[in-house]
């Protein structure tokens, strides 16, 4: 309940924008280094406006940590949501990059053309999709392998990984024909072993289950309750 009040906070509150145009400060991150992979770094960067700039210039690059006694620039694909999860490390600052009609505070990969939110509540398909369409957005289209890596990742190292996330897919019309949201045929599937199931009425939705890493997929039905990816399209 802690870690989920913490990401409520940071998703209501505005993030202090630096004044070199899309990164985006997290101040809950200062003097706090989150010691998970990063994808690489860069050394001798002088600033974390000079780190910012670099990530902007590296398309799969969501988020920086920039530890400035080391001038150490640190490129990370996914995007941090809490603190908790970092060590003490003085001059530390994170930045996330969200640019265009992506809002702060959403993970933006560029490289996959994805701007989407991990929302940490467990509700059922129909509320979490009204939260997602009170705001324009859907669930995650998860329509090829990277993007089924990158939200794995993303759910493995910014959140407790132990539950499982409701995503944009559904065969309620059809019973084995699988479309998204604006009735696109899904053409790339993750199947967990042994799924769909359709072991009874109703399994007909789309969910990235917790019960086999990386997020495999499992059809569930719409009246259990999980956490939930909104999706923005840009
Ligand atoms: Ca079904």
């Amino acid at each position: 309940m802690i870690r989920e009040l913490m990401f409520l906070c940071l998703l209501n509150r505005t993030p202090a924008l630096i004044n070199i145009g899309f990164g985006v400060k997290w101040k809950e991150f200062d003097n706090v280094l989150v010691s998970k992979p990063f994808t690489f770094e860069i050394l001798n960067v002088y600033s974390s406006t000079e780190c910012v700039l670099l990530c902007l210039q590296i398309e799969a690059c969501v988020s920086v940590f920039y530890r400035r006694q080391h001038r150490r620039c640190q490129f990370h694909d996914v995007l941090f949501m809490s603190p908790e999860d970092g060590q003490q490390d003085p001059g530390t600052e994170y930045y996330s990059l969200t640019v265009g009609t992506c809002p702060p505070g959403y993970v933006h990969n560029r490289l996959l053309n994805i701007c989407y939110q991990l929302h940490l509540d467990k509700i059922t398909y129909d509320d979490g999709l009204t939260d997602c369409t009170s705001r324009g957005e859907h669930f995650a289209v998860i329509d090829s392998e990277d993007k089924q890596n990158h939200v794995a990742k993303q759910i493995t190292l910014s959140s407790d990984a132990a539950f499982s996330y409701f995503l944009d897919g559904s065969d309620a019309e059809n019973e084995g024909q699988w479309v998204f949201h604006d009735g696109r045929p899904m053409t790339y599937f993750a199947w967990s072993p042994d799924n769909p199931t359709n072991t009874s009425e109703q399994h007909d939705y789309l969910v990235a289950s917790r019960f086999t890493k990386p997020f495999l997929w499992q059809d569930r039905r719409r009246v259990e309750t999980k956490r939930y990816i909104c999706q923005k399209d840009l």
